[in-house]
């Protein structure tokens, strides 16, 4: 099955396949009878009550993961498939001029140098390997080099580091504004649904008002937050926090820190400091250290990551308000020329706007037009090559 066939199946709404079921008899050459095969058959689970099967219920999870992705990066995807159609359309061969072209685009989209040299390279290599000499043809293969310059080897990147039967400990680290405690609250929700006991700490106690944020998410998430008065000593915080969290049984206690790198002395003491008294009361922990990056500020969140990198350990990185730039390729910088993997992406303001990364539904979200019109698209090649024939 083609990759852009695969993402389409995965990610759009059924809607759409059930009008392309019945559109079948105008379209013959549709391949939909894999599908439909599986769900008649009798291993997979099935409910006699109504509900979902687990099938249906994977199926249906993809497709709201996909609409979300789609929605979150409008702004990203107006310029990414406007920007590469147009290039397309100019650049009708394959040639020196394609790819420089291709290169200039991908640099002011954010995807950053390095990502772009890498890539475009892939992309000569695999037009020759291929024998492909129209652009149009290669549309596919860019889309899916993107996500295995993402993937490399390493399927598990994502993953956060959240075990049961223990208390998990999740540090939230970053500048002001970028959305730490946001994503916070947004991350408590998600735990809490998932049918986790989650605690907050209230550990950005320079910030005016930080604190009193904090608590208006703990009570919009139903969480408990542990705070001391404005000033304090966030280890101070984070002892207590720890402590309360050990007692509760909880499964999950998030920390807010204050982001303060004008200071970069200060903020390693402190984060050195928090970090010591939370492996005092448990060892190993924090288990997870996210660096929040606000996508907006394009390469200037990728000169945060690198000074973040020399103060604390990070293990991975939230990125903010993805929502808010057209630039998306940020995501693809910040993997590449940072390595530590993008754990959860901003697509909002909304509580169930933070989603976990994923290369497939990223590129989804990014060109979500152009895969769900695949059969056009290969319609269209089909016309070019006729007139070319002409
Ligand atoms: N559009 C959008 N706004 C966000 C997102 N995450 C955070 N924000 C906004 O960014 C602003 C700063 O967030 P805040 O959590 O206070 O940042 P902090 O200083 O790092 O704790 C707030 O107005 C948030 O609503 C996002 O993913 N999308
Ligand atoms: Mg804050």
């Amino acid at each position: 099955m083609s990759f852009f066939k695969r993402l389409k199946d995965k990610f759009s709404p059924s809607e759409e396949k059930n009008k392309e079921i019945e559109n079948q008899e105008e379209q013959p050459v549709q391949d939909l009878e894999p599908e439909s095969n599986e769900k008649e058959n009798p291993e997979a689970v099935q409910f006699d009550d109504g509900l979902m099967s687990l099938d249906e219920f994977e199926e249906w999870e993809s497709e709201q993961l996909g609409a979300k992705f789609k929605q979150g990066l409008e702004k990203s995807r107006e310029n990414f498939q406007n920007k590469l159609n147009d290039l397309l359309a100019v650049y009708r061969k394959v040639d020196e001029d394609f790819f420089e072209a291709l290169e200039e685009m991908l640099i002011q989209a954010d995807v950053g140098f390095n990502t772009v040299m890498e890539l475009v390279d892939e992309l000569r290599m695999e037009a020759k390997r291929q024998n492909i000499s129209e652009t149009s043809e290669l549309r596919e293969v860019i889309v899916e080099k993107i996500v295995e310059i993402y993937v490399q080897d390493d399927e598990d990147i994502d993953r956060m580091n959240i075990e049961n039967d223990r208390l998990n400990v999740i540090l939230m680290v970053g500048v002001n504004g970028v959305g730490k405690t946001t994503t916070i609250g947004k991350l408590a929700h998600r735990y809490k649904q998932e049918g986790k006991k989650v605690m907050l700490a209230a550990g950005d106690t320079f910030r005016a008002g930080a604190i009193e944020q904090l608590k208006v998410w703990g009570e919009r998430v139903g969480v408990e937050v542990i705070s001391q008065k404005e000033g304090s000593d966030p280890a101070a915080v984070m002892y207590d926090a720890v402590n309360a969290a050990k007692n509760r049984g909880a499964d999950i206690l998030i920390c807010d820190t204050a982001g303060r790198l004008q200071n970069k002395a200060n903020l390693m003491n402190e984060l050195q400091k928090v970090r010591k008294v939370i492996d005092r009361n448990v060892p190993g922990a924090p288990h997870e250290v996210l660096l929040a990056l606000d996508a907006t500020t394009g390469q200037n969140a990728l000169s945060q990551a690198k000074s973040f990198k020399e103060v604390t350990q990070v293990t991975g990185i939230v990125l903010t308000k993805l929502d808010g730039t057209a630039k998306g390729g940020i995501v693809l910088a910040i993997r590449n020329e940072l390595q530590i993997p993008v754990k959860f992406v901003g697509l909002g303001e909304k509580l169930d706007d933070l989603q976990p990364f994923d290369a497939e539904s990223y590129v989804y979200g990014l060109f979500a037009d152009m895969i769900d019109a695949n059969e056009s698209v290969e319609n269209t090649t089909e016309e070019a090559d006729q007139n070319d024939g002409k």
